[in-house]
């Protein structure tokens, strides 16, 4: 199984990211856009691993407060283009407590620095800079446990856990 701990976006954020990525096709852009139900933020990729038991375990250790996010312009990595979130220090350190987590439960995952992104389109054809994103905003109730499978026409995500915020009270120092 691939697996990989990921915020699920908003109907409205999904919106405004399908606008850029229609903003893209009239430039004439062309290459793999993310499918509107594969957008998603990625805090921690763990890749091939056996069981999912022990990783939504690892998650449900992780305890964190609602917390806003917005979208804030696009970047690339080469040809894959993605839209960018405002500096957001409760998104850092929900990263840094999952991948901690992970890592005091021994499951490998992805060890490069955190660089939150939301993949709109792989193998761009052209420059896409200039594409503007609406700053939508979401609130974070919950993160995700997914399962990642190359399907006939691209990627599937399937969620297989959640873990949610916390009550103020119970959210550990
Ligand atoms: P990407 O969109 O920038 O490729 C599922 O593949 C998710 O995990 C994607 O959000 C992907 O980011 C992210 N990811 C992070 N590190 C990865 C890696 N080493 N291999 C594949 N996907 C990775």
């Amino acid at each position: 199984m691939r697996l990989f701990i990921a915020i699920l976006l908003s109907e409205e954020m999904k919106k405004a990211l399908t606008d850029a990525q229609q903003a893209m096709v009239d430039r004439g852009i062309r290459g793999r856009y993310s499918p509107e139900e594969n957008l998603h933020l990625t805090l921690a990729f763990i890749g091939d691993y056996p069981d999912a038991q022990p990783v939504l375990d690892a998650l449900n250790m992780v305890s964190f407060r609602p917390f806003d996010l917005s979208l804030e312009g696009i970047g690339c990595f080469g040809d894959l283009w993605w839209a960018g979130l405002k500096d957001s220090l409760p998104l850092a350190a929900v990263a840094r407590r999952v991948r901690r987590a992970l890592a005091e439960s021994e499951i490998p995952f992805d060890r490069k620095r955190f660089s939150p992104h939301i993949t709109l389109i792989r193998r761009a054809s052209k420059d896409a800079a200039g594409i503007r994103v609406a700053p939508v905003g979401m609130r974070v109730q919950r993160l995700s446990l997914m399962r990642s499978d190359r399907g006939r026409n691209g990627m599937l995500y399937t969620e297989l856990g959640t873990v949610e915020a916390a009550l103020q009270e119970e959210v550990q120092p």
